[in-house]
């Protein structure tokens, strides 16, 4: 039979591609495209005509170009670590995979301005590192920093850790490059930290998850590097005690608390049984913990003290059982290591239901409770994973299947799950992808819960920027 006209125009594209990009721009075989096919949790697996990994702006939007005349479907992706299948392809494998890993330059530091000028590809470490390097501070880290790359940071608008002081990947960002749908290169790659001429188009690719537009490199801000660091694993009585003791060290320390992190005993106890090397650092067992982080410009002992007293208060009052300042670097890296291996811990537990959700901060226990009463009361048995960036009013609220359980069955039971859990946070006012992004886990959420307005003007941005629907299809709302 011969080819369709169809598959004879994308076979020809496939051609032009792998011309623009040379050998090493390109994976055809089915082993070495597999690990870009599958995503973190196994959820989600697809498959594609080709990765393509272009070497430079130039060659993206050349690349894209030749995808927008034969009307194929690109599939951005960089460090491969979302949570929501955003960056893979579709099973019917007509689509093309995008990497930006090999963009991974650090164009300019300017430690003067502040600011660091970085490919997409960079992975986060790296553009820790490259801060540091030049007595500087680029403040966004999460769990996956080793492999996350700033492009996909910045494509989900990542949070992190670090957002009750220094907010989102959206707050760090002075500038974008990003090619447009059509293949044109947009340089706003501007330093700037007031620039009032007009709309400010870099927001629309940032959080867009690859919808509108490949990011190809950005212009992120850099603070100074704090003079003291103080890290503290506190148990608490309840959530409520956790945002009470929240509240107090905001007020007590200057507002120096960089991160305030919640984790459930349940989410500890996985750590502990899964994770080598990690031990439980309290004698006091409670049903609930905070990983507390403050930091100041000073060096010198006024933060320790003044945390210190944060906490002997605390436990004065009723809200603070027992706690831990690490007394070394070494020592608050393994306190980190805690919280950081969550995600990794739930895994040989069986399926895990995972809401990524924000209330107001003072609803958060509020919602724990409600949350927790009706998923245990939908499935006797389910553990509830509470953890997360509470300082954000950002819960990761995921539920580990009961312990025996056939896993596919309950996974099978994740929309059931995400009602029960979702019309609360809608009811606190809160959101349903607090830092995670929609991509093709939550596209049907999406609908259900924001204004069919917001719908409306999101599908009108999309069409405006990509009418011919090459950018990343069928993710968020495309
Ligand atoms: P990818 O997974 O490759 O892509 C993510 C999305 O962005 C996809 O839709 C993709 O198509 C799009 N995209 C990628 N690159 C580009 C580009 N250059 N231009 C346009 N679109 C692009 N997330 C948090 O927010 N906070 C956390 O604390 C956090 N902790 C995590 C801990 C662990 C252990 C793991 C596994 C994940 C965690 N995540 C967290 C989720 C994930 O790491 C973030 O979403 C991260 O920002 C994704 O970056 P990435 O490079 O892996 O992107
Ligand atoms: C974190 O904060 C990540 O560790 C992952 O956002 C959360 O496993 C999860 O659901
Ligand atoms: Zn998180």
């Amino acid at each position: 039979m011969l080819p369709s006209v169809q598959e004879t125009v994308a076979s020809e594209a496939l051609d032009r591609i792998r011309a623009i990009v040379g050998p090493r721009g390109w994976i055809s075989d089915a082993q070495d495209m597999a690990p870009y096919l599958v995503e973190e949790r196994g959820l989600y697996r697809g498959r594609a005509r080709m990765v393509v990994r272009p070497g430079s702006t130039q060659e993206v939007a050349e690349v894209v170009r030749v995808c927008a005349e034969a009307g194929l479907g690109l599939v951005p992706q960089s460090g491969n670590t979302g949570l929501v299948g955003g960056g893979i392809p579709h099973d019917h494998g007509e689509e093309i995979v995008l990497s930006l890993g090999r963009m991974n330059r650090v164009r300019a530091v300017d430690p003067l301005n502040y600011t660091i000028t970085v490919e997409a590809g960079c992975v986060l470490a790296a553009v820790q590192k490259a801060a540091a390097d030049a007595d500087r501070l680029f403040p966004l880290s999460l769990g996956a920093e080793g492999t996350c790359q700033i492009g996909g940071n910045l494509s989900t608008n990542a949070g992190g850790i670090a957002v009750l002081r220094y907010g989102m990947a959206r707050d760090l960002v002075l500038g974008l490059e990003v090619v447009l749908a059509d293949g044109r290169v947009w340089n706003g790659l501007r330093g700037l930290r007031k620039d009032n001429t007009g709309y400010d188009l870099k927001q629309l690719f940032l959080g867009a998850e690859g919808t509108l537009g490949i990011i190809t490199a950005a212009v992120l801000k850099l603070f100074p590097r704090p003079g003291a660091v103080e890290t503290g694993f506190v148990a608490v009585r309840n959530p409520a005690a956790a945002i009470e003791l929240l509240a107090r060290a905001r007020a007590g320390t200057g507002d120096a608390i960089t991160a305030f992190e919640l984790i459930s005993r349940t989410a500890l106890d996985m750590v502990l049984r899964h994770i080598p090397g990690t031990s439980d650092p309290l004698a006091t067992r409670s049903p609930w913990y905070v990983l507390i982080e403050a930091s100041s410009g000073a060096a010198g002992s006024a933060l320790r003290s003044a945390l210190e007293q944060v906490l002997a208060d605390g436990a004065e009052a009723g809200l603070v059982l027992d706690g831990t300042l690490a007394a070394s670097g070494e020592q608050a890296k393994g306190l980190w290591r805690l919280r950081e291996t969550i995600t990794e811990a739930q895994k040989p537990e069986g399926g895990s239901i995972k809401h990524d959700v924000s209330v107001p901060v003072s609803k958060v226990p509020e919602f724990i409770a409600r949350a927790s009463a009706s998923c245990e009361a939908a499935l006797p048995g389910i553990r509830i994973v509470a953890f997360g960036h509470a300082g954000d009013g950002n819960i990761h609220f995921n539920i580990s299947q009961p312990v025996g359980a056939d896993r596919a069955g309950y996974l099978a039971r994740w929309e059931e799950f995400n009602r029960i859990v979702h019309d609360i946070v809608a009811e606190l006012g809160g959101s349903i992808s607090a830092e995670h992004g929609i991509g093709r886990l939550k596209r049907e959420e999406l609908v259900h819960y924001k204004a069919p307005l917001e719908i409306e003007l999101m599908r009108a941005l999309k069409r405006t920027l990509d009418p011919k629907g090459i950018l990343n299809p069928g993710k968020v709302v495309g």
